[in-house]
């Protein structure tokens, strides 16, 4: 196998356009899952180069500050301006990176933005831990690069190394060449098109009775039309189950007379704001 730094290697990134994955943080410790599985395939194929970046190494006092207390008082500390701005100088050179910045208080990380970024030629990540970087940070930067502050949900991390590579992940997978199966992203149940708003139904494998529990028998018939409408009603009824607010979104006009049916037998009405559900 290749590795990154080899002449095939760089041959193959020059063709095809590799993208370069830069990532800003006090523990760089936290990114060794990115040398593994799908992601560490990724890069020894040349295509996703990622440089990890010791953000201490800009900070120029004996103890590498990298953060004080915040102005108007309160918890926490705040991530100093001066570090971020030495390292993000250095690190994005005179190039122009989309740069992304994890926060709880980020606009939220969807499965469109995943896509809008994976045709990005080169991301750069600033993790912000205690109570966040200095706000003239992305000011700064947002006058000459673009820059998302993002969010993966509804709850709070100890810092954003954890959210970077739920991000890397969701936007690596989507990359060419990446997913052995070039059909496994395009059904995602996120993806744009048919199946937008339907999570995935339960799938099944070999044996055909486990413990006594046997698979539909639906599954084992060999009829495909019978085994996509046992998974679209298998579909609509767990999102209904796990996210009726996803299933409120489904478009009326992309539900055949089934797909109404199944949804009667909920006794779930699709559209806006429907208290009743
Ligand atoms: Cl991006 N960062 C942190 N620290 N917490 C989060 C988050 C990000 N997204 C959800 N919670």
């Amino acid at each position: 196998m290749d590795r990154p730094g080899d002449a095939a290697t760089a041959v193959r990134a020059a063709a095809s356009g590799t993208m370069r994955l830069d990532i800003i943080s006090i523990f760089p410790e936290y990114f060794a899952p990115l040398d593994v599985s799908l992601i560490g395939k990724a890069r020894e194929r040349g295509i996703l180069d990622v440089r990890v970046h010791q953000l201490r190494d800009w900070a120029h006092d004996v103890h590498k500050t990298v953060d004080d207390t915040p102005y108007g008082g309160g918890p926490g500390m705040v991530m100093k301006p001066e570090v971020w701005g030495e390292a993000v100088d250095v690190v994005a050179g005179g190039g122009t990176p989309r740069m992304i910045v994890p926060t709880p208080s980020g606009r939220p990380f969807t499965q469109e933005l995943a896509q809008e970024l994976a045709a990005e030629p080169w991301l750069l990540f600033a993790c912000g831990r205690y109570e966040g970087i200095d706000a003239r940070v992305m000011r700064e930067y947002g006058a000459r690069l673009r820059v998302d502050e993002l969010s993966i949900g509804d709850y709070v991390l100890a810092g954003g190394e954890v959210a970077v590579l739920v991000m890397v992940e969701a936007i690596g997978r989507l990359l060419p060449g990446v997913l052995g199966n070039a059909v496994s992203a395009v059904d995602d149940s996120f993806a744009p098109g048919a199946m937008r708003n339907l999570l995935e139904g339960p799938v099944y494998t070999k044996p055909p009775v486990w413990r006594g529990h046997e698979v539909p028998a639906v599954l084992l018939s060999g009829h495909h039309g019978k085994v996509a409408r046992w998974r679209r009603d298998e579909a609509l009824r767990r999102t209904v189950a796990n996210r009726p607010e996803l299933a409120a979104g489904l478009d009326p006009e992309t539900l055949d007379k089934r797909d109404r049916e199944v949804l009667d037998e909920l006794a779930f009405r699709v559209g806006p704001e429907d208290m009743a559900n």
